[in-house]
Order: C-alpha cells, then sequence, then structure tokens
C-alpha cells in the first residue's frame, strides 16, 4: 500500500527490480516474537469477522505456525496454489516497479518488522502488514487473479496518466475492502485485517460509512493515508470485483474521470447503494483534538 513515492532512489544492494534478499536467518527472538504477538491478536478476533477466504489461505500456507515467516517457503506454497511469489524489497518501491511484479504474480513485501512502539500505528508498510495483510488472499485463485490484473492495469494507467485514478481501486478493494457474506458484513482487506483498531472499526463502528463497490465512483473518491477510513466499499464477491475489473475499459473512464472533480472522503451520493451512512462521529472528534 501507501502512496505518493514518484522520487525515490533504489537502495545500494537492491536488485534492478528493486528486490532484495529476506535474509530470514537474521530476524532476531524479539522480532519473532513482535509477530507472534500481532500474529495472535489478530487470529483471536478475525474468525467471523473476515471473509473465509482468508483463513484458508492462513492454513493452506502454513502461516499458523510461530515466527516470521520464511519467504522462500511461503512462495514455495504459493506457486503450487496459484502460482504467486513473495519477494522482500527494502520498503517503498515506484509504482512502475509495483506494478510490474503485481503483472507477473510476484508480491513485494517489507522485511522488517514494526517495533513494541509501533504497535498500533506505523507510516511504512512492514513484513505484518504486507504479508499477514496480503499473502492469505493470494492463495485464492480468484483474488491472486484480480492482483495480477491491477498490475497490468497499474502499467496501462501509468501511460494514460492515470495512476491517481488506479490507485483508490486499490486503496478501497485491496486494502481496505469490506464483502458482503449473505447478510453480513466481512473483512478482507490487508490495511483493516493487519490492524487491530479497524478491524473493529471498520466492522462494528457508527462512524464510518458503508457504500456498495462502483468501479467508477470509487477511483473519483479521495482517501485518508493518516487515520480510519471515512468509507468503507462493499463487494458482492471477489469473481464479481474480478469480472469488473477484467471487463471494464479504462481508458474512457479515465477521460470522463478527468474533468470531474474528486469526492470527499465522507461524501453519499444519491446513487450509492447504502448499508449505512456513518455519523463521523470519530472523524469529528478528530478534527477538535
Ligand atoms: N511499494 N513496497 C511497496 N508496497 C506497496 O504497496 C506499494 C509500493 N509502491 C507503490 C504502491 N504501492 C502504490 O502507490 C500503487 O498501488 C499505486
Ligand atoms: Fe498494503
Amino acid at each position: 500500500m501507501r502512496m505518493a513515492n514518484a522520487n525515490i532512489e533504489r537502495p545500494e544492494g537492491a536488485a534492478e527490480d528493486w528486490t532484495i534478499p529476506q535474509n530470514w536467518g537474521a530476524y532476531t527472538p524479539a522480532e519473532h516474537a513482535m509477530w507472534d504477538q500481532l500474529f495472535e491478536r489478530q487470529a483471536a478476533m478475525l474468525p467471523g469477522r473476515v471473509v473465509q477466504e482468508f483463513i484458508d489461505g492462513l492454513d493452506m500456507l502454513r502461516m499458523t505456525k510461530p515466527g516470521i515467516p520464511d519467504f522462500d517457503e511461503l512462495s514455495e506454497r504459493l506457486m503450487r496454489a496459484t502460482g504467486w511469489q513473495v519477494v522482500a524489497v527494502p520498503g517503498l518501491v515506484p509504482d512502475r516497479v509495483f506494478f510490474d511484479h503485481l503483472a507477473n504474480r510476484r508480491f513485494v513485501a517489507g522485511r522488517f518488522i514494526r517495533t513494541p512502539e509501533q504497535l498500533d500505528y506505523l507510516q511504512e508498510p512492514d513484513i505484518f502488514h504486507d504479508v499477514f495483510g496480503h499473502v492469505p488472499l493470494l492463495a485464492n485463485p480468484i483474488f491472486a487473479d484480480y492482483m495480477q490484473a491491477y498490475g497490468e492495469g497499474g502499467l496501462r494507467a501509468d501511460g494514460l496518466g492515470a495512476i491517481e485514478n488506479l490507485a483508490r481501486l486499490y486503496w478501497y478493494t485491496v486494502e481496505f475492502g469490506l464483502i458482503r457474506q449473505g447478510s453480513d458484513l466481512k473483512l478482507y482487506g490487508a490495511g483493516i485485517v493487519s490492524s487491530y483498531g479497524e478491524s473493529l472499526f471498520a466492522l462494528d463502528d457508527p462512524s464510518p460509512n458503508r457504500l456498495g463497490f462502483d468501479l467508477k465512483r470509487l477511483m473519483r473518491t479521495q482517501y485518508r493515508i493518516d487515520d480510519f477510513q471515512q468509507s468503507y466499499f462493499v463487494i458482492d464477491s471477489f469473481e464479481d470485483l474480478l469480472r469488473q475489473t477484467i471487463e471494464t475499459d479504462f481508458a474512457p473512464l479515465y477521460d470522463e474521470l478527468r474533468g470531474q472533480q474528486a469526492l470527499e472522503v465522507a461524501t453519499v451520493l444519491p446513487q450509492d447503494h447504502v448499508f449505512n451512512i456513518g455519523t463521523q462521529a470519530y472523524a469529528k472528534t478528530k478534527e477538535i483534538a
């Protein structure tokens, strides 16, 4: 995840494609313990809240065993399930590099883990966000295809000057998406499921809007990078998300969007499918503070 990264430089020691060795043997006992602490907290809370495919992915990839996962082992299992791999990078990578990895079914992950002081909030995605949050769903064939399609779409969007629009799709699906299962809403976005606070907030709190997924609408909608989202978008199924992404011709959409103003984070439109209109009480409290 995360935004603006046009001018970052490739660090010494990183390959042409920005990858670095994970160097799994170098993790300290304290770092493994940090992973276990974060894992246990999420594992205790997520059942019943997260989409079943996420739990299935954790099991299938044997991510339930203690300690920071070894990317080679993870990639071997993932490769068998869906043809994906996990590769280490030093941090944020340029958009084109990011998209190119996804288009080739490689997920780039940070290899560092947060410190105890950063338990609940950190700016850059660490290994817990990237691996616990993103990797389980890559074991699902439909979601795996969606991520590849996103990477391919990103490369095209770059050529059309429309990365900002497409990045919003990623944000409101891959990072902060909700999904309908029967009459319930469940979590699937990596930014939510890797966060204790947002896993509760996104589903239970009356503050945020919960609105039906609408591709064009969502690519017009700004997002927050500094706090819980003020609107979440609900997909019907991973099949539907993949189908819409593959079947849509994005170029004319981008043309249309160029003439329109972006929507504020908490906007509700008359044509939105509303699951609930949020009170925005949480965001209002923060404004005063
Ligand atoms: N780099 N390591 C890393 N992880 C990301 O999630 C990421 C990135 N670079 C660009 C990026 N995400 C986004 O800006 C794109 O989705 C647009
Ligand atoms: Fe992310």
